[in-house]
């Protein structure tokens, strides 16, 4: 059995993300913290192509952040789940520049994470990364990235995976294609995304 684990803060997108990769009716909200305890699916081979010949299941966690009283409640979900990770796929916003909670959390989760677990950095809503004004922004039609936005995601990529990387070291193998940009509202990048996620996995 793999486990994947999806892990990150309150409304990144995580049920969203979940949904949009595996066809799954998780609840999501965009007002309010959401899922408040753990949801795991076993995924169905048979609806599911691409899946390695392991059974896999997804645990969607509860948010973190939410606010000090649910970190309390939270924390036992935490660490019954993240030590048995396979796969660790941290959803985090492209846009914002804030992620020092990620990097709090990523702090205190380190010593619960396997070794030789894979990390994905699931830099979610790409399609509110912001441009220059007057620059082009979302392509809704096409469902796709602005050239401008295309322009920046580079570095917005190599920034993300500096912040991750300082407060992983050598933990655990960790590079700049672990970071995968994709919006779950909109579907573009999806497929990679779960590309990186499944290949880690399997044996
Ligand atoms: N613009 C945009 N919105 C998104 C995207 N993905 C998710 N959202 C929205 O963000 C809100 C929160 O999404 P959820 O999937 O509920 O977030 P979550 O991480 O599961 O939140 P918790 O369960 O509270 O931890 C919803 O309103 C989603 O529609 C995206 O790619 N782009
Ligand atoms: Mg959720």
């Amino acid at each position: 059995m793999l486990t994947v684990v999806f892990f990150g803060k309150t409304g990144a997108g995580k049920s969203s993300t979940l949904n949009a990769l595996f066809g799954l009716a998780l609840a999501t909200d965009p007002a309010v913290a959401c899922t408040s305890k753990p949801q795991v699916t076993l995924l169905d081979p048979d609806e599911d192509s691409g899946l390695p010949d392991e059974p896999v299941r997804v645990v969607d966690m509860p948010g973190i952040a939410e606010s000090l009283r649910a970190e309390d409640l939270y924390q036992p979900y935490y660490e019954k789940w993240v030590p048995q990770a396979d796969s660790l796929v941290w959803v985090t916003q492209a846009d914002t520049r804030a992620y020092k909670r990620d990097q709090l959390y990523l702090m205190k989760l380190l010593p619960l994470l396997r070794p030789g677990l894979q990390l994905i950095v699931a830099l979610n809503r790409v399609d509110d990364l912001g441009v220059d004004e007057g620059d082009e922004s979302f392509n809704t039609a096409l469902r796709r990235p602005s050239a401008a936005q295309l322009a920046v995601l580079p570095e917005k990529i190599s920034d993300v995976y500096g912040v991750f990387k300082e407060i992983l070291g050598e933990a655990v193998p960790f590079d700049r294609s672990h970071v995968v940009p994709y919006t779950a509202r909109y579907g573009w990048g999806l497929e990679k995304l779960k590309i990186a996620i499944l290949k880690g996995v399997e044996r």
